[in-house]
C-alpha cells in the first residue's frame, strides 16, 4: 500500500520486519546498557541522601564501597554520563532513521555503541578498585588512574558518532526531497548532536592535552584551573545534551501520543536552534566562585545564562499549549480540567509529564543558580545536587524511563510487564525527588555543602553543625528512600519486560503521520506514538534549516566568550602535582 500526505512522499508503509531488526536490537542494546548503569547508580543514590539525614552506611559496605566518595563517583559518573549517553545515542540515531524511512550507518551506530561500552568498562574498572574517586568532574589535581581517563576519552568519542549518521542521513533525504526541510524530529536530533560537537571540544582538549599523558606519567604537572574551564567549556552544554533527547520527545511524540497535535512546528525547531548557539558560551558561569578572571565578564555570563533560559520557556509555553490541546479534545474544562483529562493511566505518558511538572522547579532554580550574586549563596552547598536531581535526575531521566516504557515493547514485540507498576514507578520517583530537592534546596540555603561525607562526624558535631538543616536534611532522606522504592519498581518492569514470553499482542495501528506513514507503532495500551512529521514550511523553519551558518555562527560565538577567560589563564600557569586524598 501507499500513502500520499501532502509534503510527504508517497511511501510503502510497514516495511517487512526482518529489514528493521537489526536497527531494533541495536536500539535496544543502547537503551540496556544505560538502563543497567543507572541502576548501579541508583542504587547507591539513596546512601547518599541518608548520609545527610545522618546515617552512615558506609561502614557496612566496605568491601564495595571504601568512601562515600568512591561511591558518589561511581553514581554521577554512571547516571549523568553513561545512563543518558546510552539512551541518548541510540534514540537519536533510531528516531530519525524511521522518521526518514531510511537505514542509518549500522557499521558507524555499532562503533559508538562499541567504543562507550569499552570506555564503560575501563571507568568501571577504574572506579571499583577505587582508584579514582576523583567525582563525576574529575578536576585536577585529584588523580585518577589511567584507565579512568582513557576510559572517559572514549567514552565522549564514541558519543559525538551519531552525529556523521545523522549528517549522512539528512544527507540522503535531502538528495530525495530537494527543497523540503528537514522533518522535525530529525531536525532536533542533528541540532543536539551539532550542539554537542561543539560541546565535546572542551573535554576532549582537556583529557587528551592534560589529563591522559599526566596520568600516563608523561607529564609531572598539571593546570588545575585550565583543566576546570576547559571541563565546564564541555559540562556546562552537557547538561541541554541530557535536554535535548527528553524534548525530542516531548515536542517530536508526547503531543501524538495525548491524542492531540504539537501547536507549533516552527516553535520547536527555534528551541532547538537557540539551545544550540546559547548553551556553548556560558559555561564559566559555573565558575562564579573560582579567581582570575574578569568581574565584566562574570557579568555578561549572567546575561547569557539568562538567555539560554529562554528556548525553554518557550518551550514551557509550546508543549503547555499542546498539552491543553489535548486534554480539552479530550473533554477537558475549565482553567485545570485539560490537565486532568489527559492519559494519564498511561504510564508513559504520565512519567513525562511529571517530568515535565519537577522540570519548572528545575529551570527556576537555574536562574537562581545564574544570576551571579545568588550564586554566591547557593554554589557548592546541597542546593545545587538539589538543582540537579529535578533537572537532569528527572526531567530527563524519567522522561526516558517513560519512552521505555513504549519503546521496550515496540523493540521486543512482548509486553511491557505490568502497566501499573510502571506508572507506580513513575508517581514514586516524582514524588520520591520532589521531597528529596525540597530538602536539598533548603539545607542549601543553611549552607550545607555539598559532596561532603557528613555523617561520618560524630552525631553531636553533626547536630551542632547542621541542627538549623534537621527539618531540611530528614526530607532529603525520605525522599531518597522513596526513590529506592521508585527504583526497584522500575527495575521490576524493566527487567521482567525484557524477560516476559507474554507477546504484545496488541495490533499495530498505522497512522499517516508517523514517520510519514511508514511506520506503525503500537503502545502496550495500543495507542500509537507517533512522530509529527508534518513540514509546515514556514518562513521561520526554512531559515533554520541553515544549520551549517548556526553551527559556524555558534563557534565563533563560544570563541569569543572564551578567549578572554582562558588569556589570564594561559598567562599565569599553574603546574599542580597530582593528589590522592581518598
Ligand atoms: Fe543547571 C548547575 C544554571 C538547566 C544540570 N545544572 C548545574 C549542575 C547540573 C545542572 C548537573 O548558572 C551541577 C554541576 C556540578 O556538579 O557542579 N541550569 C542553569 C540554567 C538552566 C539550567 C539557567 N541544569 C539545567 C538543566 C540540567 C542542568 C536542563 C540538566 C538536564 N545550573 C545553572 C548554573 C549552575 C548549574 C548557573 C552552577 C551552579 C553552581 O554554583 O555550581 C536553564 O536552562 C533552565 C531553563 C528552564 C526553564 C524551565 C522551563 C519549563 C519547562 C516545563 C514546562 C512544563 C509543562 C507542564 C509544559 C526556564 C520546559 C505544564 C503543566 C502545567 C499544569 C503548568
Ligand atoms: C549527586 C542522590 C539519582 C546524578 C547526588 C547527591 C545525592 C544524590 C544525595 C549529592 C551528594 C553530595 O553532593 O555529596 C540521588 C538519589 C537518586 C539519584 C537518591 C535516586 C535514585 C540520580 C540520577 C542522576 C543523578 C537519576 C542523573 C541522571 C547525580 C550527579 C551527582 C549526584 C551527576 C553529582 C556527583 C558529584 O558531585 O560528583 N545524588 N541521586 N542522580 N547525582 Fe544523584
Ligand atoms: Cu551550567
Amino acid at each position: 500500500t501507499a500513502t500520499a500526505i501532502p509534503g510527504t512522499l508517497p511511501v510503502s508503509v510497514a516495511a517487512p520486519a526482518d529489514v528493521l531488526a537489526p536497527q531494533r536490537r541495536t536500539m535496544l542494546a543502547f537503551l540496556v546498557w544505560g538502563f543497567s548503569a543507572l541502576m548501579i547508580g541508583a542504587m547507591i543514590g539513596p546512601l547518599q541522601a541518608l548520609n545527610y539525614g545522618g546515617v552512615n552506611a558506609y561502614p557496612a559496605l566496605t568491601p564495595i564501597l571504601k568512601s562515600y566518595y568512591q561511591g558518589l563517583t561511581i553514581h554521577g559518573v554512571l547516571n549523568a554520563y553513561i545512563f543518558t549517553f546510552f539512551v541518548t545515542c541510540g534514540l537519536l540515531v533510531y528516531l530519525p532513521a524511521r522518521e526518514l524511512g531510511l537505514a542509518p550507518s549500522m557499521a558507524l551506530w555499532r562503533g559508538c555503541f562499541a567504543t562507550m561500552a569499552l570506555g564503560t568498562l575501563m571507568l568501571l574498572l577504574a572506579m571499583f578498585d577505587n582508584s579514582s574517586s576523583v567525582l563525576w568532574t574529575f578536576y585536577p589535581p585529584l588523580k585518577g588512574s589511567a584507565w579512568f581517563y582513557l576510559g572517559m576519552t572514549l567514552v565522549v568519542l564514541g558519543s559525538l558518532m551519531p552525529l556523521p549518521i545523522l549528517l549522512d542521513l539528512r544527507a540522503r533525504w535531502k538528495a530525495r526531497r530537494p527543497g523540503e526541510v528537514t522533518p522535525l524530529v530529525t531536525y532536533m536530533s542533528l541540532t543536539t548532536m551539532l550542539m554537542w560537537a561543539l560541546a565535546g571540544g572542551g573535554a576532549l582538549i582537556e583529557l587528551v592535552v592534560q589529563l591522559n599523558p599526566w596520568a600516563l606519567g608523561l607529564t609531572d604537572t598539571v593546570d588545575p584551573i585550565v583543566a576546570r574551564t576547559l571541563f565546564w567549556w564541555t559540562g556546562h552544554p552537557i547538561v541541554y545534551f541530557w535536554l535535548m533527547p527528553a524534548y525530542v520527545s516531548w515536542y517530536g511524540l508526547l503531543s501524538k501520543q495525548i491524542g492531540g497535535k504539537l501547536v507549533s512546528d516552527p516553535m520547536a525547531r527555534l528551541t532547538f536552534a537557540l539551545l544550540l548557539v546559547f548553551s556553548l558560551p556560558v559555561g564559566s558561569h559555573h565558575q562564579f566562585t573560582d579567581p582570575g578572571f574578569s568581574p565584566v565578564w562574570r557579568g555578561i555570563l549572567t546575561a547569557l545564562t539568562l538567555s539560554v533560559a529562554l528556548p525553554s520557556l518557550v518551550t514551557a509555553f509550546t508543549i503547555g499549549l499542546s498539552l491543553e490541546y489535548a486534554g480539552r479534545l479530550r473533554g477537558g474544562r475549565g482553567w485545570l480540567g485539560w490537565f486532568t483529562a489527559l492519559p494519564w493511566r498511561d504510564p508513559s505518558v504520565a512519567a513525562q509529564v511529571l517530568a515535565m511538572l519537577t522540570f519548572i522547579f528545575g529551570g527556576a532554580g537555574g536562574i537562581v543558580n545564574g544570576s551571579w550574586e545568588l550564586n554566591n549563596i547557593v554554589h557548592n552547598t546541597t542546593w545545587v545536587p538539589g538543582h540537579f536531581h529535578i533537572t537532569v535526575g528527572t526531567a530527563s531521566a524519567l522522561t526516558f524511563m517513560g519512552v521505555a516504557f513504549w519503546m521496550l515493547p515496540h523493540l521486543t514485540g512482548r509486553a511491557l510487564l505490568s502497566r501499573r507498576l510502571a506508572l507506580a514507578a513513575a508517581w514514586l520517583w516524582f514524588t520520591g525527588m520532589s521531597v528529596f530537592a525540597l530538602g536539598m534546596h533548603w539545607a542549601g540555603l543553611f549552607g550545607v555543602p555539598r559532596r561532603a561525607w557528613v555523617s561520618m562526624l560524630p552525631r553531636s558535631v553533626y547536630d551542632r553543625v547542621y541542627g538549623d538543616a534537621h527539618l531540611a536534611l530528614i526530607l532529603v532522606a525520605v525522599g531518597g528512600c522513596i526513590l529506592w522504592l521508585a527504583t526497584i519498581a522500575f527495575y521490576t518492569v524493566f527487567l521482567g519486560s525484557l524477560g516476559t514470553r507474554r507477546l504484545d499482542r496488541r495490533p499495530a495501528i498505522p497512522f499517516a503521520q508517523a514517520f510519514g506513514g511508514r511506520e506503525s507503532y503500537a503502545l502496550d495500551g495500543g495507542e500509537p506514538v507517533g512522530i509529527v512529521a508534518h513540514q509546515e514550511a514556514s518562513k521561520l523553519a526554512r531559515a533554520l534549516e541553515h544549520l551549517g551558518l548556526i553551527t559556524a555562527f555558534t563557534a565563533l560565538a563560544t570563541a569569543a566568550a572564551y578567549v578572554p577567560i582562558f588569556w589570564p589563564f594561559l598567562r599565569n600557569v599553574t603546574a599542580a602535582r597530582g593528589w590522592v586524598v581518598w
